[in-house]
């Protein structure tokens, strides 16, 4: 059975929505509890629009809705103080020359949710930029949403350039967004690609608790 929330996000109820988020909070209510019936509208708005229930512009609108409610949700998360209360930092990007951030945010709330330290480098980000930002930042993981089949070879070029200056050891490399498959994982280098935020937020743990493991050993 469908909360109200759930409901009003999928009938592009911006206000009920809105306020309905706001109460909550205020109320001390869990922001994940809150998000995951947020997530849920937003499933079953790609639903009627794959059953040609809805169109774009009823896409676009909830997406820009449920930007909101991320938004409002973020305050409210668990602070995350110090160095060793970060479970560890994730760059997320979509690559030149595609502008879809839908699945991306999704991606970068649920991994603030779980304790991440999350750098959204945005859309249409240079491939050096990303290079240089994994210089700078030294993350534990780098993320790319790829929605357009011309984000192939961008995302292949940051990963070959990574490896070239031996940074790809230190960082695990996912790929996700409608367009990607295995074989864009093999194709760009990548370690990991999936279709589910999910199963994303699920690698970057497994992958934390593997390199702690690797550093108790004596490794990086
Ligand atoms: C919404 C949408 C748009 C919106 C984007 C709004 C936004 N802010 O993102 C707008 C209208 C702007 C748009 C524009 C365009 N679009 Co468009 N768009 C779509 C559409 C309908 C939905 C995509 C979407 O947001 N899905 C919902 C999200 C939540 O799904 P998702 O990204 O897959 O994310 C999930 C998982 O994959 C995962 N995930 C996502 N990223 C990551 C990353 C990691 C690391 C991990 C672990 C997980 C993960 O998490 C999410 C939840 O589980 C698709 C069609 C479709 N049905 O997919 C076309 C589509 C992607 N678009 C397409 C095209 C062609 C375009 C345009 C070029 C159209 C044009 N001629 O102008 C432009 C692109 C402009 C550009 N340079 O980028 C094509 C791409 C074709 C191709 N093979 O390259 C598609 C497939 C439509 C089609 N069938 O032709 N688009």
């Amino acid at each position: 059975m469908s909360s109200s929330l759930t409901k009003n996000l999928v009938e592009l109820e911006r206000d009920n929505v809105l306020s309905e988020v706001k109460e909550r909070l205020d109320q001390g209510e869990d922001p994940m509890s809150i998000f995951k019936e947020c997530k849920k509208g937003m499933e079953e708005v790609g639903e009627r629009y794959k059953n040609k229930e809805y169109f774009l512009a009823e896409l676009m609108l909830s997406a820009d809705l449920f930007k909101e409610v991320t938004e409002l949700i973020e305050p409210y998360l668990p602070e995350k103080k110090t160095e060793e209360d970060i479970k560890g930092k994730v760059i997320l990007a979509t690559i030149q020359g595609d502008i879809h951030d839908l699945g991306k945010n999704i991606l970068g709330t649920l991994l603030k949710l779980e304790g991440f330290k999350v750098y959204d480098l945005g859309v249409d980000v240079n491939p050096d930029v990303v290079v240089e930002k994994v210089k700078e930042i030294q993350p534990d993981i780098l993320g790319f949403s790829a929605l357009l089949t011309i984000t192939f070879d961008p995302m292949k070029e940051v990963i070959e350039k990574l490896n070239e200056a031996g940074l790809h050891d230190k960082l695990k490399i996912m790929v996700g967004g409608g367009i990607t498959t295995p074989l864009v994982k093999d194709y760009t280098g990548a370690d990991f690609q999936t279709l589910d935020a999910v199963e994303g937020v699920q690698y970057c743990l497994e992958s934390i608790k593997a390199k702690v493991v690797i550093r108790a050993r004596g490794g990086i």
